[in-house]
């Protein structure tokens, strides 16, 4: 039996909260709220699951996750909805995976002066099929993930060799160091927090980096998996270049990634369907930053500004995480070459307002 008092009062607090600009406060009506209140997944899951955290944090930007994969079944009404609204789609189309011929590029570094971009970075998320997303999740399942993605990280060679380090046993101050060099992940987003991406923290939790943490896999963090690879400047071309080579070798490891047709790859949260990729660079704009047209700016380009320390966080000295907004409804190629046209105009128009 789902608990649908408690629903109840999550969602009173979410239309009590009138300044709220959440898509889960714009798409869950009366209606889809009474529709979906006493439904339950295959997993489990509970539409409670899936909204605690935008009720608890009216002022998120989306508000709402997909407990498990089935979420996107049975709570369709409302994660269609925020789906379509998010990565601004009238349907939910998504192409086949298209990485583009990494041969034949044609850009590079986009600031080959180096003058404006700190760092470079793509990621993408996978998600293990047949296991649910954090809320639904046993303890023993996320260590049963963990143990099979090491097996397969085992396989990478070349440039992609690397290890694994997982979060239990890592001293607090590697730790703060990693994660204030930006290579890992930390238990602070209180967006995540509610939603139980933190439950059991830090079991099954790690990650696996080459030696000279150009390529990294996060274990659990947010999504199963992320495989990211960055570096320091400009260069697009070999950051997107090495991921798209780790992503094959990985599909070829003996991993199943859980995908769905018009969605594409799945993820617990909803803003990173499809191609799951977030292509960003970390960039000094202290003067477009500062102008009041700066969001309208990158809403243009379908670019999304960030602070330097991840979502939800504060810019530095001018420092900002520019990167694609849209995921799905387009290739991995076009969604590089969508960040990279805005990455281009940020530049150009910092350039003239200096
Ligand atoms: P994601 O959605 O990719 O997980 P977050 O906004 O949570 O992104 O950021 C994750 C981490 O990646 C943070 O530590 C952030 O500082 C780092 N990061 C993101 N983009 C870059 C970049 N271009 N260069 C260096 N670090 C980056
Ligand atoms: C929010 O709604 O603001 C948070 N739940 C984050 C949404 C998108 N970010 C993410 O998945 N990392």
């Amino acid at each position: 039996m789902v608990d649908t008092g408690e629903a109840e009062k999550l969602f009173t607090r979410l239309r009590d909260a009138t300044d709220s600009k959440s898509l889960l406060r714009k798409h869950l009506t009366n209606n889809i709220f009474a529709q979906l209140k006493g439904l339950k997944t295959k997993f489990g899951g509970t539409l409670i699951d899936c909204i605690r955290s935008g009720c608890e944090n009216t002022d998120s930007g989306v508000g709402v996750y997909a407990c498990d994969p089935d979420a996107y079944t049975t709570f369709a009404p409302l994660l269609d909805a925020v789906i379509r609204d998010y990565h601004k789609v009238s349907e939910l189309k998504h192409p086949n995976p298209d990485f583009g011929d990494t041969d034949k590029l044609d850009f590079g570094n986009l600031d080959p002066s180096g003058e404006m971009i700190v760092s470079t970075r793509v990621r993408v998320g996978r998600s293990h099929d047949s296991y649910g997303f954090p809320p639904v999740l046993k303890k023993e399942e996320r260590v049963e993930m963990e143990q099979k993605t090491v097996e397969a990280l085992k396989k990478l060679d070349g440039e992609l060799k690397g290890s694994y380090h997982p979060l239990t046993g890592m001293s607090k101050e590697t730790q703060k160091q990693l994660t204030e060099d930006h290579f890992l992940f930390n238990d602070s987003d209180r967006f995540l927090r509610a939603a139980g991406g933190y439950n059991d923290w830090p079991t099954g939790r790690g990650i696996f980096f080459n030696d000279n943490k150009t390529f990294l896999v996060w274990v659990n963090e947010e999504d199963h998996l992320r495989f990211i690879s960055m570096q320091m400047g400009g260069d697009l071309k070999e950051v997107y270049t090495r991921l798209v080579k780790a992503i094959r070798a990985l599909e070829s490891s003996g991993l199943s990634f859980a995908k769905r047709d018009g969605l594409g790859y799945l993820t617990f949260c909803p803003s990173n369907l499809g191609t799951t990729l977030r292509a960003s660079v970390h960039i000094k704009i202290p003067k477009l930053s500062q102008t009041p047209d700066f969001k309208a700016f990158c809403d243009k380009y379908n670019i999304q500004a960030r602070g330097i320390h991840g979502e939800h966080t504060e810019s530095v000295g001018g420092v900002y995480d520019i990167s694609n907004k849209r995921r799905l409804g387009l290739t991995e190629i076009e969604a590089i070459q969508e960040m990279r046209r805005g990455v281009e105009a940020v530049i150009a128009e910092e350039k003239k307002l200096s």
